[in-house]
């Protein structure tokens, strides 16, 4: 099986971008190695802090964001990161020429139930003059992302990764601590009948959404003709890489719950990574009314609605927002 710098170098990927790809995968190395040892390794529970986001830090969220964040910024390669877990960007080397934003540790609740978490992750490149202490050099389209992938820590780690030219994923060898490729070119299923929705949020949720969900559930009875099936794992990086395996809508939408707040997920380390990952998979990403990676980010920390995965079901659920 063929590892993965071979693989991206053949792509034509710089050496730096492959070393910078590389240097994020020791630390989710790390991360799967202490994930795997839980209550071992003294890491399951809460710290009594909260992350910009207001909600409380896992130790393992603070562990994960701390081993990326030093190998990332002691690389050479970055100039600067953005994470879930930091209030602002931290200025790295003022001569790189990549920045990274991440979601250190993504599904932070099913850390203590011995669920599925992961690592989600988006570089993007900048001018070398770029001022390193900038925030708004992370300001980024979604379409100019060099790279992107998630590191899934399930039964085995797998990446998910994404250089432009495909989507592709490889599983860790931990006996050799290498990542080998095991699915060239992944193909999303154009059709589907599967779909990911947190379905507690139903009565605060936009009517086109309301509508399209009821419509699945009324099944074969209904006006799609066809029973659906639902799945939530609570971890986008999970319903994501279910999606990528075998197809499948998964969306965040817009609610009213709290007025403050009315999407869930991250634009710059959460949606824009994944939407990339998609679309170079042959799927769609969108808000419901924008395609994700055309959106003219306006803060590192901000929030978008998403809906993404098979594309002829993606298209069938933007209808009822048209
Ligand atoms: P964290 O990034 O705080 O771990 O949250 C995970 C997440 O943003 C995303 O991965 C899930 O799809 C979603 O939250 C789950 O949300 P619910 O709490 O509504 O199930």
């Amino acid at each position: 099986m063929r590892r993965l710098p071979p693989v991206l170098l053949e792509d034509g990927c710089s050496h730096d971008l492959v070393s910078l790809i590389r240097t994020i995968l020791a630390a989710c190395k790390e991360i799967s190695f202490r994930v795997s040892q839980g209550a071992l390794s003294g890491v399951l529970g809460s710290t009594l802090d909260e992350n910009i986001q207001g909600e409380t830090q896992k130790k393992l969220d603070v562990l994960s964001n701390q081993l990326l964040k030093d190998i990332l910024l002691e690389s050479g390669y970055v100039k600067a990161i953005a994470s879930e877990e930091e209030p602002d960007t931290v200025a790295g080397n003022p001569d790189g020429q990549y920045i990274v934003a991440f979601d250190p540790l993504d599904g932070s609740s099913n850390i203590d139930i011995n669920s599925l978490v992961g690592t989600i992750f988006s570089i993007m490149q900048v001018p070398k003059d770029a001022d390193a202490n900038d925030p708004n050099i992370f300001l980024q389209k979604g379409d100019q992302q060099v790279a992107a992938g998630y590191v899934l820590y399930g039964p085995s780690t797998m990446l998910a990764l994404t250089t432009g030219k495909g989507t592709r994923i490889f599983t860790l060898d931990k006996t050799h601590g290498s990542f080998l490729l095991t699915t060239d070119f992944v193909q999303v299923p154009k059709t589907t009948r599967e779909f990911a929705i947190n379905a507690s949020n139903q009565r605060h949720w936009e009517p086109a959404m309301k509508n399209y969900i009821a419509d699945l559930l009324a099944g074969e009875t209904g006006p799609r003709g066809e029973n659906f099936n639902m799945r939530w794992i609570a971890a986008m990086v999970g319903d994501v890489h279910r999606v990528l395996t075998r197809g499948g809508v998964f969306t965040y939408p817009a609610d009213t719950k709290n007025p403050e707040k009315p999407y869930k997920l991250r634009l710059l380390y959460e949606a824009n990574p994944m939407a990339m990952l998609v679309e170079q998979a042959g799927g769609v990403a969108s808000t419901g009314y924008e395609r994700i990676m055309d959106i003219e980010p306006e803060q590192i920390h901000q929030r978008v609605a998403v809906i993404l995965g098979s594309k002829d079901e993606v298209e069938t659920c933007l209808s009822y927002h048209a």
